[in-house]
């Protein structure tokens, strides 16, 4: 089926909203400023992208430590992104999140997690409320193929097949648990996995836009149906390394170079959409200049801004009755 021009262009531009957030950030993390953790997405974009183009504000989705792509995919404001990022009050949850707990309700988006294996318990309850209330919403957990292997993931996958969710597992499997590699620390495969627990499961190159919104539009579709919950197994390279800091001993020299060359979704996508006469190239262009813009207001923005207060700190933290 065809995609929207609309769609397109949607999703190139929140492609590169991803890509040139996380160079900043790489950069900006350099400096010293930014505190506490970050995990850079960038190489991972057309993964997030491609899911959450088949999503609106009604579903729901639940990330990762590696978190800042899937906020920007289901659409959280970048500008309240950065400043969160920067621990600031004007942040998504105001300063008191941090890269890995950035989350915004309105948007579906139920949070980045910095426990490895913490969205897809979240995601049965999210998809067992889409069903009682009968919203037709579907619920999204992303997690990493070392996520895969944890007690979490696995009860979830049992979960959401015994309660036939509305829910989709998206295995975002780009090889590495922070130094250790997939092919060492999971056993089997995620094919069979997903058999186990009777589900569907659908695979596709992540760094493919279209691959990936096709394969997710598929899988989305069966869980709304009705059908149940599916693994949708994304293959991905990541291009920084686990946590700005790293300094990758565990890769082959021309891994990364080998991806950033071979395996860019941006430059896919423009290949593919100047290939078959799908968008005007210069709308493309306008989109990167404005997100240039876009993420060069964010990061002046965040740094103005004031620091939460002492008042700030017992906040949200619980709910009064
Ligand atoms: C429960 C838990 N165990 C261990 C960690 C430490 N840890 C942080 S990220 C990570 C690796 C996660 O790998 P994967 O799920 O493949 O995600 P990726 O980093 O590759 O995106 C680990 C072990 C953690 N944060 N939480
Ligand atoms: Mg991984």
């Amino acid at each position: 089926m065809q995609i929207s021009t609309e769609t397109l262009l949607q999703s190139y531009r929140a492609m590169r909203t991803i890509r040139v957030f996380e160079e900043r950030l790489h950069r900006e993390f350099a400096t010293g400023e930014i505190p506490g953790f970050v995990h850079l997405y960038c190489g991972e974009e057309a993964s997030a992208v491609g899911v959450c183009a088949n999503l609106t504000d009604q579903d729901t989705i639940a990330s990762t430590h590696r978190g800042h792509g899937h906020c920007i995919a289901k659409g959280v404001d970048v500008g309240g992104m950065m400043a969160e990022i920067y621990g600031r009050k004007s942040g998504v949850c105001r300063g008191k999140g941090g890269s890995m707990h950035i989350a915004d309700l309105s948007k579906g988006m139920l949070g980045a997690n910095g426990i490895v294996g913490g969205g897809p318990p979240l995601i049965c309850g999210a998809a067992l409320s889409h069903k009682v209330l009968k919203d037709n919403g579907v619920a999204v957990a992303f997690f990493g193929d070392g996520a895969s292997n944890e007690g979490t993931t696995l009860e979830s996958l049992n979960l959401a097949s015994v309660w036939q969710l509305p829910a989709v597992f998206v295995v975002e499997d780009n090889g590495y648990g922070e130094a250790t590699g997939a092919s060492y620390a999971c056993a089997g495969n995620q094919k069979d996995r997903a058999a186990g627990f009777g589900m569907p499961y659908m695979e596709c190159d992540g760094s493919d836009f279209f691959a990936v919104h096709d394969t997710a539009r598929d899988a989305i579709d069966h869980a709304r149906s009705g059908k149940g919950p599916v693994m949708l197994h994304v293959h991905l390279q990541r291009w920084y390394g686990h946590f700005e800091g790293d300094a990758m001993s565990y890769r082959a020299a021309n891994e990364v170079a080998d991806a950033k060359k071979n395996h860019d979704c941006l430059e896919s996508f423009r290949t593919r959409v100047e290939q078959e006469k799908l968008l005007d190239l210069n709308a493309l262009d306008e989109i990167d200049a404005s997100v240039a813009d876009e993420v060069e207001s964010a990061v002046q923005a965040a740094k103005q801004a004031p620091w939460p207060e002492e008042a700030d700190l017992m906040a949200d933290v619980y709910v009064k009755i």
